[in-house]
């Protein structure tokens, strides 16, 4: 028979700007399954895998893990989900490889309905970081390694983002007041 294609959500935006905030709020409300690119390499670190010691070091420098691991993640992730859920991808793709690769492995298994960016000067999205460190345990929740996460956003996220606008799928969140003024704001055009 034929099977169903995953409908999927990619979520970006800055590092600290509430994406996984957000994410929540739609779980609850407008039944999407939640996975979280970073979430899951840090799970998979934690494993002792043989990519450990890569993903640890990749994170700290707040750099771009390779796709072939990341894409690996998620793909088994959905699997286990059940592939006719309405996905968001939170945190990914990041650069133009991560793209590439989703789109070799995935284009099969899934379609992009849309991208959310949630837009947030860096200012706040540092004291978002820098209040959250006081409890996350994160190896990259301190001023040294958000200054490196913002460049890698600047310089590689943002081509993918302006790729998305070229396709007129970006959906524009302005992330800056409170939860639920932010997620009043995603409502507003978001495809569910
Ligand atoms: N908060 C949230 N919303 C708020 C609001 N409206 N007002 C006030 N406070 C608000 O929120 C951050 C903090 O702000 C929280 O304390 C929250 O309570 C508060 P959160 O929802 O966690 O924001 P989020 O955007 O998810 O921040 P996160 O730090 O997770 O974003 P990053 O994109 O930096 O982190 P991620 O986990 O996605 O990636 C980490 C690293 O993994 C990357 O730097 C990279 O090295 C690696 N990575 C890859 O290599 N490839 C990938 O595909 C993904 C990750
Ligand atoms: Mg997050």
């Amino acid at each position: 028979g034929v099977t169903e294609k995953a409908r999927v959500t990619f979520v970006l935006g800055g590092p600290g700007c509430g994406k996984g905030t957000q994410c929540s709020l739609m779980v609850e409300r407008d039944d999407f399954v939640h996975l979280s690119a970073g979430d899951l390499l840090r799970e998979e670190q934690a494993t002792d895998s043989k990519d450990s010691k890569l993903i640890k070091d990749y994170i700290k420098e707040g750099k771009i893990v390779p796709v072939e691991i990341t894409c690996n993640l998620i793909l088994k992730a959905m699997q286990k989900k059940g592939m006719s859920k309405k996905f968001l991808i939170d945190g990914f793709p990041r650069n133009e490889d991560n793209l590439q690769g989703w789109n070799k492995v995935m284009n099969k298994h899934a379609n992009v309905v849309q991208v959310v960016f949630f837009e947030l000067s860096e200012d706040i999205m540092l004291e978002r970081i820098m209040k959250r460190a006081e409890t996350s345990g994160r190896a990259d929740d301190n001023k040294e390694a958000a200054e490196k996460r913002f460049n890698t956003f600047k310089n590689e996220t943002m081509k993918v983002i302006k790729h998305f606008e070229g396709k007129k799928m970006v959906h524009k969140v302005d992330a800056t007041g409170g939860i639920e003024d932010v997620y009043e704001n995603l409502k507003d055009g978001l495809i569910v």
